[in-house]
């Protein structure tokens, strides 16, 4: 009840105050950038740039007051169950907590195997990156090659770009979670079995995509090395299926565990990060967690209208549940950062695209929007028309570091520039007065003036979050992300569901299962929809006559 009048509150505020400029909430208030930011150990979020007044904030903090964010918030990190339907504890923390951290999972301390798996994982790498640990023909690894699929391949291939910079020369980091074979041909091609390791990635390793792949490379190293026995020199695993692990012939001293508490999409910080403790060294993989642990104490201790997650989540709220927006764009102007969309796509979208609540009703109300975006500077010369003058509103975060790896730091300057000018003019927007004085400095004919003035005009007074870092570093880049699972997991208490379960992909890949036989069938197929039968028998028609022409 409390939350409904806490939204019905909400309600009454946006009535009175959505038609409001921000150029006059600017104007109205010269502390406006102080008192809509935030700055903490290296990050700075300035959130002024939304439809917000004071009054916004105090409404929506009191919600997520009602909606008991704050208890969950310790429930999580706790040890309880709150992914209910998987009967799990959400403990991504605890991966990243310091040693003598306890957290308990069904009455045991999850510390100490943390521990030991991320002792293990150092010494592998150690062993790897010394150049100790050698292939079947003695010589040291030069590529690694990381296959998984979804959440055991966007965060570690997004971190491992992003934190390039710190990467030696002589170890390749490569990535393939396409099931087309398009991309583990080409990525092999270029490689020699000798000096490749490869590491499967797969909590439960019977994911079709990644043992398809994993099959595949472990053929094309046989071809080379010849003896079962050297697959165990160039195979290893992340995984929590010991049997399937052997099975494939990977050794079991080799094999990296994690338990059913580590979501995948939250699982860059377990062994499922093996392949960033590779790249960046033990030491900076500790300080990617020591970042997101640093969020973490944040998110767990500071007030909600002083809390970075918590404000980025409820901004998120205001936007989806008020203005009804149908998307929401995260735009880096950071090159390292350019798989960041991708993988925070998979995280909130995944976490929170359900429309059933904790009791099991199905929603009146709009849940998470579209996430979407790319590099921003890129983007100003393609999709930027739409988030300036398009119909919809598309509530964005820029994220910037302040300074660059790049040598070249006039580039970067001219970087900053731009995601500035992007935020300041999607706010400001430019009235028929200022549009008006642009097209007489530069048109002396009054017909043409009147054609283009509505054309140009920016209507202005659209929302973006801008984040600046003082520059990627393991430190900073745990951090960013540590912020953006805690924004994701208030909006799901704010929604009322579990953003830790995904039955959502389930029925696609059962389909897929009963579909992959028919392909090969005799017989024309019948037994689906006759959209999807036709498509069948028409795939089927075609891959006889490719093959006959072949
Ligand atoms: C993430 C999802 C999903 C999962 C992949 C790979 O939260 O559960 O993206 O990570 O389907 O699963 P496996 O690691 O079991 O191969």
């Amino acid at each position: 009840m409390e939350y409904e009048s806490a939204l019905e509150a909400l309600q009454l505020h946006y009535n009175e105050i959505q038609s409001t400029h921000m150029r006059d909430l600017f104007a109205q208030d010269e502390h406006r950038f102080d008192r809509f930011s935030l700055e903490f150990d290296g990050l700075l979020l300035d959130y002024s740039k939304n439809r917000i007044n004071e009054d916004t904030l105090s409404l929506l903090t009191g919600l997520a007051r009602a909606a008991q964010v704050e208890n969950w918030r310790d429930a999580m990190f706790s040890g309880k169950k709150i992914n209910f339907t998987e009967d799990r504890a959400v403990l991504h923390a605890a991966l990243r907590a310091e040693d003598n951290e306890s957290v308990e999972v069904d009455g045991q301390d999850v510390g100490p195997d943390v521990h030991a798996v991320l002792d293990h994982m150092t010494e592998f790498s150690e062993q790897v990156r010394s150049g100790k640990w050698t292939g079947y023909t003695g010589r040291a690894s030069t590529d690694i090659v990381n296959i998984g699929i979804g959440g055991s391949d966007l965060g570690p291939k997004m971190v491992c770009e992003a934190l390039q910079p710190y990467q030696p020369d002589g170890l390749n980091l490569h990535f393939v979670s396409n099931v087309d074979g398009t991309q583990i041909e080409g990525i092999l091609e270029g490689l020699d079995p000798s000096t490749t390791l490869f590491i499967i990635v797969s909590k439960t390793f019977t994911t079709q995509e990644t043992i398809t792949n994993a099959n595949t490379a472990r053929h094309w190293f046989l071809e080379q090395a010849q003896s079962e026995e050297q697959v165990k020199k160039h195979f290893v695993a992340v995984s929590t299926n010991r049997k399937l692990v052997e099975d494939f012939g990977i050794s079991t001293d080799n094999m990296f565990g994690f338990w059913d508490w580590v979501g995948g999409r939250y699982s860059l910080w377990s062994a499922v990060g093996l392949s960033i403790m590779l790249a960046i060294g033990p030491g900076q993989y500790r300080q990617l967690l020591a970042g997101a642990r640093a969020m973490d104490e944040h998110f767990r201790t500071q007030p909600l209208a002083e809390n970075m997650p918590v404000i980025l989540a409820l901004i998120g709220f205001w936007y989806r549940q008020f203005y009804q927006t149908g998307s929401h764009a995260v735009l880096p102007y950071d090159y390292l950062l350019k798989h960041l969309p991708a993988y925070l796509q998979q995280a909130d979208m995944e976490s929170n695209g359900k429309s059933t609540d904790r009791e099991g009703n199905r929603v009146d109300y709009l849940t998470a929007s579209v996430l979407w975006g790319d590099s921003g500077i890129n983007g100003q010369h393609s999709f930027y028309q739409l988030l300036h003058q398009g119909t919809q509103l598309v509530p964005i975060d820029f994220i910037a570091s302040i300074n660059t790896h790049s040598q070249l730091k006039q580039h970067h300057n001219i970087m900053i520039s731009n995601v500035l000018a992007q935020g300041e003019a999607l706010m400001l927007g430019r009235n028929e007065a200022e549009t008006r004085q642009i097209l007489a400095q530069r048109h002396d004919n009054h017909e043409t003036i009147e054609l283009l003035l509505p054309h140009m005009i920016f209507e202005g007074n659209r929302p973006s979050n801008t984040l600046l870092l003082d520059a990627i570093t393991p430190y900073r880049l745990g951090m960013l992300i540590a912020m953006y699972e805690h924004k994701i997991f208030v909006e799901g208490i704010l929604w009322n569901i579990n953003s830790y379960d995904q039955w959502g992909v389930e029925l696609g890949k059962q389909l897929a299962g009963q579909i992959l036989p028919q392909l090969s069938a005799e017989q024309p197929i019948t037994d689906h929809d006759q959209s999807t039968n036709g498509l069948i028998n028409h795939y089927r028609q075609h891959l006889e006559k490719q093959s006959h022409s072949n």
